[in-house]
């Protein structure tokens, strides 16, 4: 058993710390890159050798090929953990590495290029008969073509970006009178976006609920699925709250959206890790929605319900080895649920950097806190303001929920403004107690405009 002596961590925050754990554990070396204004963090202190690439702006730090691929070098770093975001899902950045003679831990260039290319992932999915929702079956490229095909499939419909992400270049038509200006708006938006202003047409699916399923994949093409999440909890096409499994699942339910997320990542050729995201109608039909081509935020939960360390695999996988574990293998126990803590308001959400004078996270039975902050730790205006990650485990989600508002009660921030008393509220909700809650309950119950 070879992995690697040493990897390379392109990434900073919590991720990175995740990646320097499951390294250590793994009886491996870590280098970490870092920000000007990150030299006092957690990553840069625990990992074995830290290397500055420059100031704080991402484009000339975490976004910085050259200079990555120059410290994987100077460090003898044989691979590159480029974590979520910044040059995760970046194909030149694979090719950039394998030029270099360094693994990549992740997907294959060409499977980063399909998951960001959404319209011909669709099509990939509809020629292997995955069911994705009536729409187009390439890039719209005309307002006429637009039109004819929102007709075919009935208003309401949604634009999507093909190259899109986050919401941008998404666009709801209800009625045909709107169609025109939303299509070049859309268009616009994707255009200034991503580069790449081409659209895709769903049918609009009401009520939706946002399920994805997390797979691995090793270099011969085995595949095992590590069951569903709920990710539905979101506010402006971000994840709020993720759980494990979904409230209504069952076996049946697990086997078939399993299955059908390893047909899809099989059409792919994936490999390493990924997901498969798919909408689930109230009807609970599935269909396909995109696939995501990098470890994620939320992969904590499943971690919590399969007992299976994500981001080992991911290394395990990229250096070679056989899938360790069969799909019988694969066991599930309990429910668990995670809270994003970000440095932002409560209610507006805007952004609340600056020095963390105290801070004390939850522990204690079934809690696990995934976090770079400290005491005394400054919150950087120049990256995405996620600081926390709470997760619960519980023996199922009536007792995830109590823990979870428990471990949020002891949990002490000063200094900066964090989105805890958001999360409070949403867990006394009864909707979402009860599961009843869809893509949309952040905007029906709370004003986050
Ligand atoms: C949809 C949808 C309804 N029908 N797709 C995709 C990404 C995710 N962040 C939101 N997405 C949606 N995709 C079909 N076919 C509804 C959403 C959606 C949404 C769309 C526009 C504005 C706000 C939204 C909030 C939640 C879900």
């Amino acid at each position: 058993m070879t992995f690697f002596k040493k990897i390379l961590i392109a990434n900073r925050g919590e991720i990175a710390l995740r990646i320097i754990r499951a390294c250590h554990e793994l009886g491996i070396k870590t280098a970490i890159v870092y920000s000007d204004v990150d030299r006092n963090t957690l990553p840069v202190r625990l990992a074995d050798e830290a290397i500055c690439i420059g100031p704080a702006p991402a484009s000339q730090s975490y976004l910085n090929i050259p200079a990555i691929i120059s410290a994987a070098e100077i460090t003898d770093a044989e691979a590159i953990h480029p974590g979520y975001g910044f040059l995760a899902e970046n194909p030149q950045f694979v090719e950039a590495c394998t030029a270099s003679r360094i693994t990549f831990i992740g997907p294959s260039a060409e499977n980063i290029r399909i998951g960001g290319d959404k319209s011909r992932a669709r099509q990939i999915m509809k020629r292997r008969g995955i069911p994705i929702v009536p729409g187009s079956g390439a890039p719209v490229l005309k307002e006429a073509e637009a039109m004819r095909i929102s007709r075919k499939i009935g208003f309401p419909v949604i634009f999507k970006a093909s190259a899109g992400g986050g919401g941008k270049g998404m666009r709801i038509v209800h009625e045909e009178k709107d169609l025109t200006r939303m299509y070049h708006t859309a268009q616009k938006e994707a255009l200034a976006a991503f580069g790449i202003g081409d659209l895709y047409i769903e049918k609009y699916i009401s009520d939706m609920r946002h399920i994805e399923v997390q797979i691995l994949a090793d270099n011969k093409g085995n595949i095992i699925h590590l069951g569903e999440r709920d990710c539905s909890i979101q506010r402006r096409h971000q994840k709020l709250i993720e759980e494990a499994p979904f409230i209504f699942s069952d076996a049946k339910f697990r086997k078939k959206i399993g299955e059908l997320a390893i047909k899809a990542a099989k059409a792919f050729k994936y490999r390493n890790a990924g997901t498969i995201e798919f909408i689930l109608d109230r009807d609970k039909q599935v269909y396909f929605m995109e696939i995501n081509t990098r470890i994620q935020v939320e992969h904590p939960v499943t971690e919590m319900v399969t007992g299976i360390d994500i981001v080992k695999e991911q290394i395990k996988l990229a250096a070679g080895q056989p899938l360790s574990l069969k799909q019988q293998d694969v066991k599930f126990s309990g429910h668990s649920m995670e809270c994003r803590i970000n440095a932002e308001d409560p209610e507006r959400f805007i952004p609340s950097p600056g020095r963390v004078s105290l801070f004390v996270p939850p522990g204690g039975q079934g809690v696990r806190t995934d976090t770079a902050a400290y005491s005394g730790w400054t919150v950087p205006a120049h990256y995405d303001s996620l600081i926390a990650k709470v997760i619960v485990h519980g023996k199922d989600r009536d007792e995830a929920i109590l823990r979870m508002r428990r471990a949020l009660s002891e949990f002490i921030i000063e200094g900066i403004k964090s989105t805890i008393p958001f999360y409070q509220k949403v867990l006394d909700n009864p909707d979402f107690i009860s599961g009843n809650f869809n893509t949309g309950f952040l905007d029906k119950n709370y004003t986050t405009k």
